[in-house]
């Protein structure tokens, strides 16, 4: 069954945002902000909303840049992961109980401690492209087979 998720990263070139995991699924990886939308919200309210509950701010501008199947070990369940960027956001971040704040140089993203796909992906994030993967992962999260595309659009 497939499972709907989002992932929003804050480019403040040089430098994105990413908050350290503190608890659940990729606990102790770096990643965007994100999560389940929840009831019969869009992926975009969700995005919001996770990061206005997971770092306190309110983002301005949302743009769906990726669009991702993510399958884990035997797991029945796959994951379809929304990408988004956002350049704009009021507020002031904060530590919350799921993710500690850090501001990254992007070309210092501590890529050892982030998912494995996020090297391969994030090279057309940075520069502004559109793209479509599938990753599969074995039962230790080591990649076993990928797909990756730039995509025109949505
Ligand atoms: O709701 P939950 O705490 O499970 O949120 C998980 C977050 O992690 C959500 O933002 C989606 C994101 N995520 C995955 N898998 C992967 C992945 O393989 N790479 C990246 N970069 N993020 C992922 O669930």
């Amino acid at each position: 069954m497939k499972k709907i998720q989002t992932l929003c990263l804050i480019y403040k070139h040089p430098q994105i945002l990413l908050g350290m995991k503190k608890r659940g699924f990729g606990v102790g990886k770096w990643n965007g902000y994100g999560g389940k939308p929840q009831g019969d919200e869009t992926v975009e309210e969700a995005i919001k909303r996770e990061l206005t509950e997971e770092a306190g701010i309110n983002v301005l501008d949302i743009d769906k840049v990726g669009l991702m199947e993510f399958y884990y070990g035997d797991d029945e369940d796959y994951l379809e992961v929304h990408i988004f960027k956002s350049y704009d956001f009021e507020g002031e971040i904060v530590e919350s109980e799921e993710m500690k704040p850090e501001w990254f140089h992007i070309d210092d993203l501590p890529f050892d401690s982030m998912w494995p796909d996020d090297r391969h992906w994030m090279p057309l994030f940075l520069a502004g492209k559109r793209f479509k993967g599938k990753f599969i992962f074995d039962k230790e999260n080591n990649i076993l087979e990928k797909e990756l595309i730039e995509i025109d659009n949505f």
